[in-house]
């Protein structure tokens, strides 16, 4: 069964000022619906692969034959992470913005010593990921933690290939893609604003998943 490009769980204008319509369209329609097509031409015909879903074929990509393997990590992994990234993010002040609560507060509280201290090592892992890459917060053993990967890799993928590993909790998108008509090389103003639309209920439920 091919794979699809999953709708926005809002309008493409709904998270101004913080990302503009037109970022938000191109990185959806373009970007992404391109990772899609991408993937379900790699994979067309190798019914071992169409059966899986996208987060069991980047976890394991040492089953995906050789010459369509770097395929289906740039694609599926494209693929995986913004179907993410529309998910955790929300317009501003309708479940936008504002600190997590409950367990996953505790959980960042006592891996990072506070919700401010959270936000600042995240965004250095956004900000030092030199060239194109996300950002994570993932949970692996138990504990919480703060990395980046390059281009489309995901955690799921492992150590080996991305050189993180966990269970995603949430990825920020740091491609210039994403932010670049709005905030041009202004990375750490993008991920400054971005806060404003962090879907933090959405957020929880993946981390109480991951648990
Ligand atoms: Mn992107």
């Amino acid at each position: 069964m091919a794979f699809t490009l999953p709708n926005l769980p809002y309008d493409f204008s709904a998270l101004e000022p913080v990302i503009d319509t037109q970022t938000m369209q191109i990185h959806h329609g373009k970007h992404h619906g391109t990772y899609v097509t991408n993937l379900n031409n790699a994979i067309a015909g190798k019914v071992q692969l169409e059966s899986k879903s996208a987060e069991a074929l980047i976890s394991d990509l040492a089953s995906v034959q050789e010459d369509i393997r770097t395929a289906v990590r740039n694609n599926g992994g494209g693929h995986v992470n913004h179907s993410m990234f529309w998910q955790i993010m929300a317009p501003k002040g309708k479940g936008g913005g504002g600190e997590p609560t409950g367990e996953l507060a505790a959980a960042i509280n006592v891996n990072f010593g506070s919700f401010a201290d959270f936000k600042t090592r995240f965004m250095e892992a956004g900000a030092k990921r030199f060239g194109s890459g996300w950002a994570w917060l993932v949970l692996k053993s138990g504990k919480l933690l703060i990395g980046s990967t390059a281009n489309q890799d995901n955690p799921l993928m492992g150590d080996a290939v991305a050189g993180l590993s966990g269970k995603p909790v949430m990825g920020l998108d740091v491609w210039e893609h994403a932010y670049y008509l709005k905030y041009q090389n202004r990375r750490p103003d993008y991920m400054t604003a971005w806060w404003d639309v962090v879907n933090w209920t959405k957020i929880a439920e993946l981390y109480k998943n991951a648990l």
